[in-house]
Order: C-alpha cells, then sequence, then structure tokens
C-alpha cells in the first residue's frame, strides 16, 4: 500500500482481514505508530490490524500487488520511486478520486513499461477519515469498481483485485464501462468535496439547503462538462447517484475538507479544475465550478499565510 492515508489505511486493515500479508508506505508517525500499536480501525467493523510499515519503498521485495493510494497531487513524484524501486512494475491499483488518472501515471513511467504497465483503475466508494497517525475510522461501508474501457475485454489484471480482497468487507465489482463509472464519481466529488470542503461541513448536511443548491449547481454543470466529453447522465440519475452517496456517508468528511484541515495540497484541480477544462476545450464556461476551484484555491492560500512563520 504506497500512501497510506485514511483510505490506504482502511484497505490495508481490510486485506490483512482477507489472510494477506500487507505493507504500507506512509510518513514517519504514522509507521512509528503502526510499528508500536499496529493499524487501529475505528468505526465499522473496528479493530486493531497488524501491518507491515516502512518510510520508502527501498529494500522492500516487488509485491504480488501494489495498491497506489496516494492522492492525485503527490501521483507524480510517487511514480519515480515506485518506478526505480518495483521492477517489473505489479499489477498496480488507482483508485484515485479524478478524471484521467491511468493516463497521467502511464505518462510516467518509462518506455518500454509505459504501453503494457499493469496499471488498474478502480473507483473506491469507501468514507475513510483520518483520525491520527495509526488511526483512520472507516465511517461506511463501500466498494471498489474495476473494469475495461468500453467495448474492450476486463483486463485480466481487474480479477487480480477482486481475487485480493475476497473476504475483506469490500467488495470488486467489474463494470462494462469504466471511464463512464469514472465520470460518474467525479459528478460524485464536483458536488460534494468543495462544498464541504468551502462551508466545513459533513457529507450528510448537503441534503439541506443552502448545500444542497450549491451542490446541485456543481452537479449539474459537471454533467454539461460530461456530455460534451460524450457521457450522457440524465438530471435524475446523477441527482439519484449524488444523494446516494450523500446518505451513504453522511457521516464522513470528504477527503477535500480533510486535505484543507490537515494542511495538505486538495485533489480541486484534478476533479473540478478537469471538468471546468473539459468544458473549456469545447469553448462552454462553468461559472459555479469556476467559482468553486477559486473559493478551495483561496481557502488553501489563506490557510498556508496563516501557517507561514511571521516576519518581525
Ligand atoms: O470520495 C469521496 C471523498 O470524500 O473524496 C466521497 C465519496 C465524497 C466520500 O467522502
Amino acid at each position: 500500500m504506497f500512501g497510506a492515508g485514511a483510505t490506504g489505511s482502511v484497505f490495508a486493515a481490510r486485506l490483512t482481514t482477507a489472510g494477506h500479508s500487507v505493507t504500507v508506505v506512509a510518513r514517519a508517525a504514522h509507521v512509528a505508530e503502526i510499528r508500536a500499536h499496529g493499524l487501529t480501525i475505528e468505526g465499522i467493523r473496528p479493530g486493531r490490524f497488524a501491518v507491515s510499515a516502512a518510510e520508502r519503498i527501498a529494500g522492500l521485495p516487488v509485491p504480488e500487488a501494489l495498491l497506489l493510494t496516494v492522492k492525485t497531487f503527490d501521483l507524480d513524484s510517487s511514480m519515480g520511486e515506485i518506478a526505480e524501486g518495483f521492477s517489473p512494475l505489479p499489477p498496480t491499483l488507482l483508485p484515485q478520486n479524478g478524471l484521467g488518472i491511468d493516463e497521467r501515471v502511464r505518462g510516467r513511467l518509462p518506455e518500454p513499461a509505459r504501453r503494457s504497465a499493469p496499471l488498474v483503475r478502480a473507483i473506491a466508494s469507501v468514507p475513510a477519515t483520518w483520525l491520527a497517525p495509526g488511526r483512520v475510522r472507516q465511517a461506511g461501508e463501500g466498494e471498489l469498481l474495476v473494469g475495461a474501457h468500453s467495448g474492450n475485454a476486463p483486463h485480466p489484471w481487474a480479477s487480480t483485485f477482486r481475487e485480493l480482497f475476497r473476504g475483506s468487507g469490500i467488495p470488486v465489482r467489474e463494470v462494462a464501462d469504466l471511464p463512464r463509472e469514472e465520470w460518474r464519481k467525479a459528478l460524485v466529488n464536483a458536488a460534494i468535496n468543495p462544498v464541504t470542503a468551502d462551508h466545513g461541513v459533513l457529507n450528510g448536511r448537503l441534503a439541506d439547503d443552502p448545500w444542497r443548491g450549491q451542490a446541485l449547481a456543481l452537479l449539474h454543470e459537471a454533467r454539461h462538462s460530461a456530455a460534451l466529453d460524450g457521457f450522457e447522465f440524465g438530471e435524475a440519475e446523477a441527482e439519484a447517484d449524488l444523494f446516494r452517496v450523500v446518505h451513504a456517508t453522511a457521516e464522513n468528511r470528504s477527503s477535500m475538507l480533510q486535505d484543507l484541515e490537515r494542511g495538505r495540497a486538495t485533489e480541486i484541480d484534478a476533479i473540478s479544475g478537469t471538468i471546468l477544462e473539459r468544458a473549456w476545450s469545447h469553448h462552454v464556461d462553468l461559472p459555479a465550478t469556476r467559482r468553486a476551484v477559486d473559493r478551495i484555491n483561496e481557502h488553501v492560500r489563506r490557510r498556508d499565510r496563516l501557517r507561514a512563520p511571521q516576519s518581525s
């Protein structure tokens, strides 16, 4: 598990339940806690799980499977370390939020590995919250979708991950058209993440106004961008998807809210920024999405100004 934040840590714990031997590569404080006390999961199916932990992959054996669970903004730097440390690259799961993730990762690999790399894009809906080093919460049930590009046969590596998670409590479902599912998740993230991060509210608050109205405005602009990109989502279908996730993850802090609070970069560019760019490439502006990107970037700037050492 490379990059064990909230989601990666939940995956790591659940995979040990399925009988696998798991090593997480994570930040020093998380590694120290895990080594001393194990990995603690709160929320559903709580417990303390024995996983190995390391700060770097140098010196680790090439694993049978790699789950790359860093955030989108850490993908580029991670791929350098991974390509150097693990050769040939094992089957690698990419469960990030956002659009165009596998093309981006593939682009970081050297030739000839680039074309044949066993990358498996996955869409994750497991609500996980970072509590402290060594401790995360799984706020509800969720699943992983893996699959093929439309019209292609499912990639054999997708089944590898379905088998790996068997018995873990996280179902892996193979779907026929993964790019459509990637868009479906992007619509949900485009509606939930900026609004929850902007106002500091739990996902469940989006069931009510004024947040509901803001989320719907973002959802419908994102639908417009998806349609321009060749993926039509009806209004009723998109709203049903949104409110299903809002209710299923009601007690969760969205990953963007957690990133803001933890002083990290956010995925606003990979989610809303990409949606905006795809619409712009068709000469269409999405004003609510543009404002959401500006507001989140402004939060980040304000936060970083407050944290910066003051000169006298
Ligand atoms: O993917 C998520 C995220 O926070 O990034 C949802 C599904 C919105 C859960 O919080």
